[in-house]
């Protein structure tokens, strides 16, 4: 009786350990998988390619002081950290382009020129002084120098022509 009870305490031990094991290893993956945002990269390859934050964990992060002018006039500088817009075309092999297209989730979009595109003011920016962006903007196109209606919010897609 009292043999028996320990063989079942024992089982139950080992089984809980299993489920333990299983559960750790398997919810550790989903956190690896799982992407927290999302760009569609359409005009490099045939197909459209997801571009996520696991993809730009393989791009250098760059910091960069940019400043951004208002319709007043007034201008605002901000720290910004993110991804060179270059880096992330040359991640995918691009090298020639008449422009390329930033697209956000409500449909605001603007054409930069190459010479824009290849600039080191030009990033796709997730923390802004030292800030994560919030859920409803988690990447914004920022132009160094450029006016605010050049720094699209919430980039969705990103249009290589
Ligand atoms: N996704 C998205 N981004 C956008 C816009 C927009 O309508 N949608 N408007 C642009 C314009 S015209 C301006 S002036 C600024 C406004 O930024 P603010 O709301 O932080 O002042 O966002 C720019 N980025
Ligand atoms: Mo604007």
């Amino acid at each position: 009786m009292i043999k028996g009870k320990k063989v079942l305490s024992i089982g139950l031990v080992v089984m809980l350990l299993m489920v333990c094991l299983v559960g750790c290893s398997s919810s550790q993956e989903v956190s690896k998988e799982e992407a927290i945002w999302t760009i569609s990269v359409e005009g490099v390859k045939d197909q459209v390619i997801s571009f996520t934050n696991i993809d730009a964990d393989k791009i250098e992060i760059k910091e960069i002081t940019a400043t951004m002018k208002k319709k007043d006039g007034s201008q605002k500088d901000q720290q910004w950290k993110g991804y060179l817009l270059k880096d992330v075309l040359d991640s995918y092999g691009v090298e020639e382009f008449k422009g390329v297209v930033v697209e956000a989730s409500d449909g605001y979009s603007k054409e930069l020129t190459p010479d824009v595109v290849n600039s080191e003011g030009t990033i796709l920016g997730t923390i802004v002084d030292g800030q994560e962006l919030p859920d409803d903007n988690k990447v914004q196109l920022v132009i160094n120098g450029k006016g605010s209606n050049w720094w699209v919010k919430d980039v969705s897609k990103i249009v290589v022509n």
